[in-house]
């Protein structure tokens, strides 16, 4: 099937498709036995996100398994840092780590060559996937915008993260434009990279976007990412373009009109009918189910489903969980998500 006609494509571009294109946010992960299995022969989450096959493989078993309308690569947002110079691991069990930069540092000039070059198995990775994916089923790309990185290069970890980055804002708020400047170049060109190996619709994470008041909020996230949208439009003008600025409930408009992306997905803290009326006017709107539903399901989920469809089944719209599924999530749940959009 082309690229244009696949279901998520259409709706990005702005038709209203009536069934909506459904995937979820983190739908490779650990409520997945056979995730759990992947990890575990691949000894450590970088190597599954560096190793092409393994990627490949993760990315493709919740389509297997459930049929969703999208495949998002299976890789993480703190492979930009890493590709950038610094050091990123992951503790069993918590999470990500980084060397925490100190307020005002630089990072080094940008070296295209060296930061494509560490990214090159993820682009392998979304080659392999064009081939091996279902002919109906689209691949989105990802990068962490240049705030959300930031937090976690300030801090070191992802916790208390947003305090470190905004006490650099103030303190030191030219080396941090030019942090927040030099990530917005490096995320642009990784994007372009992904589309260029094949991903046809790229999403930009800003998963700590509500830490930003509002003058820091238009510098630090809705300039990056028209600065971004811009530079991979220039590239790719037809590759539709996801923001997640999550989070940040009335200024979801603005940033959808300033920045220019085709859509924006939601959290689940936002009501479905004021997205209706303020956003889809405007562009694609995706989400926005509350996470806990895939661990509880039962009435409560298929409650909830209902008044999102309704609320935007008649205008663009893409269904997804208002954030990533969490490990706790049980499989059964999100079949009886899509057996309820799909009828
Ligand atoms: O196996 C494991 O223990 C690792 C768990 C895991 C997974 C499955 C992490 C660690 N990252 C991922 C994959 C991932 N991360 C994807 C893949 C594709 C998919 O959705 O299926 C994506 C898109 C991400 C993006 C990501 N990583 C974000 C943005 C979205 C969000 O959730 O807000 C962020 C903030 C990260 C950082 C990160 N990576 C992993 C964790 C546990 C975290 C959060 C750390 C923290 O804030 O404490």
């Amino acid at each position: 099937m082309k690229t244009e006609d696949k279901l998520l494509i259409r709706a990005l571009k702005g038709e209203a498709t009536g069934v909506p294109p459904v995937w979820l946010m983190r739908q490779a992960g650990r409520y997945l036995p056979e995730y759990r299995e992947l990890r575990e022969q691949a000894g450590g989450f970088l190597n599954l996100c560096y190793t092409p096959d393994f990627a490949v493989e993760a990315t493709m078993q919740p389509i297997r398994r459930f049929g969703f309308d999208a495949s998002i690569l299976f890789s993480d947002i703190l492979v930009v840092p890493h590709a950038l110079g610094r050091d990123v691991w992951f503790e069993q069990g918590e999470g990500p780590r980084l060397n925490p930069m100190a307020v005002g540092e630089a990072l080094p000039a940008f070296d295209a060559e060296a930061f494509h070059a560490h990214l090159a198995p993820v682009y392998e990775a979304v080659k392999g996937l064009r081939s091996s994916l279902p002919a109906e089923t689209a691949l989105i790309g990802f990068a962490g915008a240049p705030w959300t990185l930031a937090t976690y290069m300030a801090a070191g970890r992802g916790k208390d993260e947003q305090a470190a980055a905004r006490q650099w804002m103030f303190t030191s708020p030219d080396s941090f434009a030019a942090l927040i400047d030099r990530l917005a170049d490096a995320v642009a060109s990784y994007l372009i990279r992904q589309i260029d190996a094949g991903a046809e619709a790229v999403q930009i994470f800003d998963s700590w976007a509500s830490a930003l008041a509002p003058n820091a909020f238009d510098r630090y996230c809705v300039q990056p990412t028209k600065h971004i949208v811009e530079t991979v439009r220039a590239a790719h003008p037809d590759t539709p373009i996801l923001g997640f600025p999550r989070g940040v409930g009335s200024s979801y408009a603005s940033f959808l009109k300033e920045t220019g992306v085709n859509g924006v997905s939601l959290d689940q803290n936002v009501a479905p009918e004021w997205a209706a009326e303020a956003l889809q006017p405007h562009g694609t709107v995706q989400g926005n189910l509350e996470p806990m539903h895939m661990v509880t399901g039962g009435d409560a989920l298929l409650r909830d489903t209902d008044r999102i469809l309704a609320a935007l089944s008649g205008g663009p719209f893409v269904f997804n969980l208002g954030h990533g599924i969490t490990p706790q999530a049980d499989p059964a749940n999100v079949e009886a998500l899509l057996r309820r959009i799909r009828g």
